[in-house]
């Protein structure tokens, strides 16, 4: 990918639309060569004029109309790229939009690569990796939560917010270094570092939580369905996506594969996994399942233990019970339409009591499963940012944090701990953003964005 910014001379194109039938397909073109590469196969000449669209055809190399399409321009800078972009719309499905991309090929574009457009608008200015992030989420959104977040990080919410701190973050520094050159005992007048650095501070414990709450909405949760045989995974897998997902008999033993299915609870995607019930088994399958069931545990966001209320506790449930404790766990003690045998259950974690057949407390695990994947995240503010960019701000709080401890110590620490926090910020925004974050970043995107 290092050659793509090399080479922000050459003229790119993709199809922009998603590949399948359709009213329309988008082909984008963007560079300097984007209007006469596109002039080579449009009849109408006299395109373009910046932002209008012409009704023209689309012609191959030997004059055949393929199609007639509308097109548009973007001229430079007033596009999403920064340089002259041309989109053509030709008729949906793939075979005209292809034919018109492997034309634009064919006389002087180079295919573009995943994100490259959104690429070149972050290299000429038009955007920062924050708003580059927003993008990416608009795209990949699940929920209207989760685009409400997006739009408000590609308008420059999250950009403005982490300006905003760290223009007072700059300005606290200067502050410190001019104290720096007083001599001893002489203080600035007015300055109070800790204050100042406790402001900042509670910027970022309000903006982070946040952004938190944006890699939840974009990157959902894992709920494991765990228990012993029969408890009722099966019946709890399906009445939550309210299908017949997974295979459901009275014999113990009936899941081995891990059975996986999504939902949206209150705009968070939850995936959750149906496995096979926890029991020492000589059958080869079985136990495969068991081992799967129980990696899968471990590895959850959130454990849905599953208990048949119906009967006794088992030694081996109670000793699954206490394995959970402290983590993100909630128990759910089914068939609650049967007469309750199991008594009391002695953990910290949630218990609720849910029928899988009549459907009793379903809505109440769904919510229990919400509040324990949101936790004190502020999902209905949410901002787009990739683990890189969160752990930059949290990287910044620590240092702010540390450097109001140090203050106390002397001013020179405290300097260059609200000096580190001041370019992770910038990190944040992209500033100074090598090849290596870039190529990672943008080759999330699909091509055509
Ligand atoms: N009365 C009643 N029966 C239930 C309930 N949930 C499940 N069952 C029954 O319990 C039996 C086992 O259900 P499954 O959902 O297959 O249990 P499982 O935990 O997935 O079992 P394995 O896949 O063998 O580990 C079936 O006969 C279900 O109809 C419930 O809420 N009430
Ligand atoms: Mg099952």
């Amino acid at each position: 990918m290092a050659q793509i910014t090399d080479s922000m001379n050459d003229t790119i194109a993709a199809i922009s639309t998603a590949l399948g039938e359709g009213a329309i397909a988008v082909t984008r073109i963007s560079g300097p060569d984007a209007v006469s590469v596109s002039r080579k196969i449009l009849a109408r000449q006299d395109f373009p004029e910046h932002g209008r669209m012409y009704l023209t055809t689309l012609h191959d190399n030997d004059g055949n109309i393929i199609d007639r399409v509308l097109c548009v321009c973007f001229k430079s800078p007033k596009s999403y790229t920064g340089e002259n972009v041309v989109e053509i719309h030709t008729h949906g499905g793939i075979f005209a939009a292809q034919t018109c991309l492997e034309l634009l090929l064919s006389n002087g574009a180079r295919i573009a690569e995943p994100g490259e457009f959104t690429r070149r608008a972050f290299i000429n200015g038009h955007i920062d990796l924050a708003q580059a992030e927003g993008v990416l989420s608009a795209i990949t959104s699940r929920s209207n939560e989760a685009l409400k977040a997006a739009a408000r990080t590609l308008t420059g919410e999250l950009s403005r917010a982490v300006m905003k701190i760290h223009d007072d973050v700059l300005t606290l520094q200067g502050k410190i270094e001019i104290q720096l050159d007083f001599p001893e005992g002489e203080t600035l007048a007015g300055l109070d570092v800790e204050g100042e650095i406790s402001r900042i501070i509670s910027s970022l414990e309000e903006l982070i939580p946040r952004c938190s709450a944006g890699i939840i909405l974009s990157h959902g949760v894992n709920a494991v369905i765990a228990g012993r045989p029969n408890a009722g995974k099966s019946s709890l897998l399906n009445a939550i996506v309210g299908r017949k997902r997974a295979i459901v008999t009275d014999i113990p033993g009936t899941t081995r594969d891990i059975i996986e299915e999504s939902i949206i609870i209150g705009g968070v995607p939850v995936k959750f996994s149906d496995t096979a019930g926890l029991r020492e088994s000589d059958d080869v399958i079985e136990s495969e399942g068991v081992r799967l069931a129980i990696s899968a545990m471990n590895e959850s966001d959130i454990c849905i233990y599953v208990l048949d209320g119906s009967q006794k506790i088992t030694a081996e449930d109670s000793s699954h019970i206490r394995s959970l404790e402290g983590r993100n766990a909630i128990i759910a003690v089914n068939k609650s339409d049967l007469p309750n045998e199991i008594g009391g259950i002695e953990s910290s974690c949630k218990v609720i009591h849910i029928s899988a057949k009549n459907g009793e407390g379903i809505d109440a695990l769904k919510t229990a499963i919400y509040n324990m994947a949101v936790k004190d995240c502020s999902v209905s503010s949410g901002l787009n940012v990739s683990a890189f960019q969160l752990e930059e701000l949290r990287g910044a709080l620590r240092d702010l944090r540390e450097g109001r401890e140090s203050a106390a110590f002397g001013d020179d620490v405290a300097a260059g701990l609200v000096g580190s926090a001041r370019l992770r910020l910038l990190r944040v925004l992209g500033v100074d953003a090598g090849d290596e974050l870039l190529d990672s970043m943008f080759s999330r995107f699909c091509v055509g964005k």
